[in-house]
């Protein structure tokens, strides 16, 4: 074990009491839970290598680069011997599920995340490095080949549940990781076993079925979350209309979960959501210029899909809501749109409409 060398009489030569402040001062930082693992990820290897060779992965060709450096940490970050793992909830909202109005994933509606996540996990790091002189430090949360879940598990955050996602006993799985990679040996905590039990519900809910081999498998290629955020082309006819009015991501098979029954529901974020988006109203979404696309998503996630891509998939939702005469002109304004991506997805809508669905 590396020697701590402490500014903190407190710590020095104790990493038991160091693992306990890191904990504490997490929490205070904002994290729901803290947890501590190693850098063990070998086992690993062989289900994400099996993942990929089914191509569940699609086009996020990003995932098949770099493979050795998901279970080999010390690629990652050299000398690194602790992981400490944190997540952050983010607040739910069941407000938008009304006829003609879009439904975005709620990890979508705050502030983009990966800012807020790394911005926490900066300060842990450099409170840890504060009390502990010369120690080296990465932090991660999306941002590189790190498998989030796989050590979020091993630091005893939760399991993996059959919709494939990290869920934890008090909070369910509305929750961001994100990880500090250290070069100092701290003790580990436990891994948890799955309590999913018989249950089923997601892998009954899920529109597409996208969760495959008793969930764990997920076939992203079906998925609405990968279709309307990472995908960039021509959705696939026969999913159309199995995505309804998903304009970003997807969380059914968040919301069917009984572990996500108890999660509290902030209303304060959800009125600085809709006064930002003055309701969700797909037509008045597809009717955004390109400036206020770029206007109103600033510094959230939905940015990412671009304007073309906002397009393509209020299309496709406008095509799956309720028949109704504005949708028909709104969507009439855009079929000669320059984009072929958009004109495609507006005429499908367009035949949907008048062929009464
Ligand atoms: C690519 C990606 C996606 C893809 C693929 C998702 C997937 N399930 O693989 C798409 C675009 C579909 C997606 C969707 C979503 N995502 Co995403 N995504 C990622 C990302 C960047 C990589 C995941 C990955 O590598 N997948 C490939 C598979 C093979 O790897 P894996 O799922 O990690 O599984 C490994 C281990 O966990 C293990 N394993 C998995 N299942 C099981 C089961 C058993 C029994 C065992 C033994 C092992 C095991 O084997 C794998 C190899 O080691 C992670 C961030 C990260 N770096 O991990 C976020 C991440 C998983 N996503 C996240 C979120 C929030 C979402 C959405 C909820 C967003 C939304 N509302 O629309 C949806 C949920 C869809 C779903 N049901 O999973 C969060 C999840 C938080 C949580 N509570 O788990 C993460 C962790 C981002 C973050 N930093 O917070 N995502
Ligand atoms: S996010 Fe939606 S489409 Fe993807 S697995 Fe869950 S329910 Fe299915
Ligand atoms: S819905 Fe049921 S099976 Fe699916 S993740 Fe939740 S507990 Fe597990």
């Amino acid at each position: 074990m590396r020697n701590l060398k402490c500014n903190n009489n407190s710590h020095s030569n104790n990493p038991q009491q160091l693992a306990a402040d890191i904990k504490t001062w997490g929490r205070e930082l904002g994290f729901a839970q803290v947890g501590i693992t190693d850098v063990n990820l070998k086992d690993q290897a062989q289900y994400f290598s099996q993942w990929l060779l089914k191509k569940n992965h699609g086009a996020m060709e990003y995932l098949m680069k770099n493979q050795e450096l998901r279970y080999e940490p010390a690629l990652l970050m050299s000398g690194v011997k602790s992981i400490i793992v944190c997540r952050m909830n983010y607040p739910v909202s069941r407000c938008d599920e009304l006829a003609g109005y879009g439904e975005i994933a709620a990890y979508a509606k705050g502030r983009d995340y990966h800012k807020t996540m790394r911005k926490k996990l900066q300060l842990l790091a450099k409170k840890i490095s504060q009390v502990v002189s010369g120690c080296d430090y990465r932090v991660f949360c999306d941002s590189a080949p790190v498998l989030e879940k796989a050590l979020a598990v091993k630091a005893g955050l939760g399991w993996i549940g059959k919709n494939s996602l990290l869920i934890n006993e008090q909070d369910g799985s509305y929750f961001f990781l994100g990880e500090i990679y250290l070069d100092l040996s701290l003790p580990v905590d436990q891994p948890l076993v799955s309590s999913c039990g018989a249950c089923r519900r997601c892998l009954d809910v899920c529109p597409t079925k996208a969760l495959q081999g008793d969930g764990c498998m997920l076939d992203a290629r079906r998925c609405i979350a990968y279709l309307t955020i990472e995908y960039k082309g021509i959705i696939p006819c026969d999913l159309r209309p199995l995505i309804g009015t998903r304009i970003f991501g997807c969380d059914a098979c968040q919301q069917v979960c009984p572990w996500n029954q108890i999660i509290s529901i902030d209303q304060e974020s959800i009125l600085v959501f809709k006064q930002r988006f003055s309701a969700l109203r797909l037509v008045d979404l597809f009717l955004w210029t390109k400036e206020q696309f770029l206007e109103r998503t600033a510094g959230t996630v939905l940015r990412r899909i671009g304007y073309e891509g906002w397009l393509r998939n209020l299309a496709i939702a406008l095509g799956n809501a309720p028949v109704c005469a504005e949708h028909r002109v709104a969507l009439q304004a855009r079929i000669d749109c320059e984009s072929e991506l958009v004109r495609e997805h507006v005429c499908w809508a367009c035949d949907r409409i008048n062929a009464g669905q």
